[in-house]
């Protein structure tokens, strides 16, 4: 795969030619540096930052991110107009862009507890509290990444969490990028961290003399700041939780005789010009040989004329194709890789949505780029990667919130459940229990 005569070409598979322990091979992720080296990497960081607070937090800013004139660690609300200079046109689509992921995440809320009288005069019921204090990653790197700003911090806003803190690293001359400081401001942030990596995992989940400590954390991230989420989550000094493990991005696009095939090459590239470890997968259903070397035609002249090439050329080295005979083979393969993204360039794309069993998000027929998840239909891309989308949600407004239990029993509620209580209290030989109903209802 990767490289073939400088060709950008994806390694094809004919399923119908392999075992099915091949095929499953095939769709491993690349493999990730053992968690284990990343972890003893990590962890002093953290007990650095633990520690001595904004002193090692600046070391690290200085060191990894060569910002060495940075002197706070920490811009605080109301942020300055002169740090959020942009054209209007960036202004108008993030504001459109912002607008779409408020109102879907809005649409999410509960508008009134759950109320369940589950026996006459036993009431439970159901409401929701937003997490007061969230920490929002935001990753620097290869891209600047206001989108995600924009997909963390609006449905913490809309939740309501009390307090928002958005970390970031800083670019060299010790700046932000306005455009996330444009989006802090309109999501309410109380402050941005100039900090990226383990070290503002650390700041985030224990605080510091000027980093505020948070509730929850979120965000993608690198192999260091996820190994640092798993760390800080597991300490129960830093009473903090995370979102979910997160890995490289990655996209699976089915695609039949009816799919365009420029479309489905730009999909593919569009994940592939990430990071030299995304992975994008094709899942070609009952294509000739023509019509995939149409989209392989269009991968290559498309990918030699893009910016990122060199990235794209990466990924491409451990992506593939594979030809099914038909849709349901398809989507038990891509249930079973469980993608990130799964984009349907198929014939009655819709009809093919009950297939899905597992993926973070889908976009549906030919005229729905990944890209509009990206940053603009409404949807989150804060998604899980590396085969979680099996047992994880992508962000939510329920990343936000928790939920509390009620109950609300009658004297006579408490006579119509009260013998059940007893007799389990009994079982389980905790007496106090079984007399905190018995006393009540009068009864030996
Ligand atoms: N596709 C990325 C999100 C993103 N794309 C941000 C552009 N900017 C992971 O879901
Ligand atoms: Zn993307």
């Amino acid at each position: 795969a990767g490289i073939q005569n400088g060709r950008i070409h994806m390694k094809r598979y004919i399923t119908a030619e392999e075992s099915p322990q091949a095929i499953q091979a095939v769709l491993q992720r690349p493999s990730q540096r053992s968690s284990d080296q990343i972890m003893g990497i990590a962890r002093p960081i953290i007990d650095a930052v633990k520690t001595r607070g904004d002193a090692a937090l600046l070391e690290y800013t200085h060191k990894f991110e060569k910002a060495t004139t940075l002197t706070s660690p920490v811009l605080r609300s109301p942020f300055p107009p002169s740090l959020m200079q942009l054209a209007p046109e960036t202004i108008r689509a993030i504001d459109i862009s912002f607008d779409n992921i408020r109102k879907f995440h809005a649409a999410q809320k509960e508008e009134r507890p759950l109320v369940v009288e589950t026996m006459p005069g036993v009431v439970c019921s159901r409401f929701s509290r937003p997490i007061e204090r969230v920490g929002l990653y935001v990753p620097g790197g290869t891209a600047v990444l206001p989108s995600t700003a924009l997909m963390l911090g609006v449905p913490a806003m809309v939740a309501g969490c009390k307090k928002i803190v958005i970390a970031s690293p800083p670019r060299s001359d010790g700046s932000v990028t306005p455009e996330i400081v444009y989006v802090a401001q309109k999501v309410g942030a109380e402050s941005i961290v100039l900090a990226g990596g383990a070290q503002a995992i650390a700041a985030l989940a224990y605080g510091t003399e000027s980093v505020s400590k948070v509730d929850k954390i979120l965000g993608p991230g690198n192999q260091f700041v996820t190994a640092a989420k798993m760390l800080v989550s597991n300490d129960t000094s830093a009473g903090v939780s995370i979102d979910m493990p997160a890995g490289p991005s990655e996209v699976l696009v089915i695609a039949d005789a009816s799919a365009n095939p420029a479309f489905v090459a730009s999909d593919l590239l569009s994940q592939a010009e990430h990071g030299v470890d995304s992975q994008v997968i094709l899942i070609a259903v009952d294509l000739t040989q023509s019509q995939l070397t149409a989209i392989e035609d269009e991968l290559h002249a498309q990918a030699i004329a893009l910016p990122r090439v060199d990235i794209v050329r990466g990924a491409i080295e451990h992506s593939v194709t594979l030809v099914v005979r038909d849709i349901t083979e398809a989507m038990r393969l891509s249930n079973l890789y469980a993608p990130e993204h799964l984009i349907l360039q198929v014939h009655d794309a819709e009809s093919v949505v009950a297939l899905v069993e597992n993926a973070g998000s889908v976009f549906v027929g030919q005229w729905t780029p990944e890209s509009v998840g990206d940053y603009s239909a409404g949807v989150n891309h804060s998604l899980p990667t590396y085969g979680y989308a099996k047992q994880y949600s992508g962000v939510n407004l329920g990343s936000y919130i928790k939920h509390i239990t009620s109950s609300n029993l009658t004297k006579e509620g408490l006579g119509n459940v009260g013998d059940a209580v007893m007799q389990l209290a009994k079982i389980e030989e905790l007496e106090a229990h079984r007399r905190a109903v018995s006393l009540r209802l009068g009864v030996a």
